[in-house]
């Protein structure tokens, strides 16, 4: 699938769950923003096999993306990749994160396995996991309350599956905002909820990067039991700057990246 075709569909699927994020969209579009780029698009898997990081990366390879930084994240128990496409430069890169299994509960695991299982072999034979949601049929909300007490990440994984966690706006490229604490002002006064652990704003100029987001939009699922308000998916802003090279910084940074995790976090939106 042709790179531009497969971002497209995955932002369908995305503004379906993240009401916000095309809100915010049309915000900026009505300030004169036309043209909104991404600086990255992030995705959430496990470290099983069928399914891992490489599993999700295959589809982003054959479209032109190449390995570039790896990244740890031992209290949360995962680990990530990014990748860059090889020659169009105002691609978005691509963020992959995954939950390290064995560092779990057996009842957790087999929880997962399960999940896994279900998962249909030709998703994964046609390298369309990336955009495959939920295929393992209905979920407990037992499950993913004590699933939660373990991992908010693992609990959202459960109930969404794979699509995009996170699309990305590339602050440098906007024509009249540049300033990130600027754009989080207008947001709030707009009524958006910005994720404040570790600060609004994580990272600054001395690590090249700085990012927010917004609070991931509560969606309701239906459940086993009943139908519950979960969080889904949120909208993140990253402004970079040149490293010593005089080159804007292309990395990630451990460090916010850990506290971006947790705009999905239920216990967050109850603050
Ligand atoms: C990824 C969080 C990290 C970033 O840009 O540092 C991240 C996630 O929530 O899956 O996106
Ligand atoms: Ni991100």
């Amino acid at each position: 699938m042709e790179n531009q075709a497969l971002l497209n569909l995955l932002w369908k699927d995305y503004v379906r769950y993240t009401p916000s994020a095309e809100k915010i969209h049309n915000f900026l579009k009505r300030l004169g923003e036309e043209n909104i780029c991404n600086d990255h698009v992030a995705f959430r898997t496990f470290d099983h096999p069928k399914v891992n990081i490489d599993q999700i990366a295959k589809i982003f390879k054959l479209s032109g993306y190449e390995e570039k930084g790896e990244y740890h994240f031992e209290e949360k128990k995962l680990r990530a990749k990014h990748y860059e496409h090889r020659f169009q430069k105002d691609a978005p890169k691509i963020f992959i994160s995954e939950l390290k299994l064995d560092y779990f509960s057996d009842w957790l695991k087999n929880v997962i396995y399960n999940c896994i299982d279900k998962i249909p072999h030709g998703i994964i034979e046609s390298n369309s996991l990336v955009f495959s949601g939920r295929t393992w049929g209905t979920i407990s909300h037992n499950i993913y309350e004590k699933l939660r007490d373990e991992s908010e990440y693992c609990a959202w994984l459960y109930v969404y599956g794979f699509c995009a966690n996170h699309f990305t706006i590339d602050i440098n490229k906007l024509r009249n905002i540049q300033d990130l604490n600027v754009f989080n002002d207008l947001l709030e006064e707009n009524g958006f909820k910005l994720n404040e652990s570790g600060g609004k704003i994580k990272g600054d100029r001395e690590s090249y990067l700085e990012q927010s987001s917004i609070l991931a939009d509560m969606q309701i699922i239906e459940f086993a039991e009943a139908s519950f308000r979960v969080p889904s998916c949120y909208y993140e802003f990253a402004k970079r700057y040149p490293d010593a090279s005089g080159n804007l910084y292309q990395g990630f940074i451990a460090k916010s990246a850990d506290k971006i995790f947790e705009s999905t976090d239920l216990v967050l939106q109850m603050n």
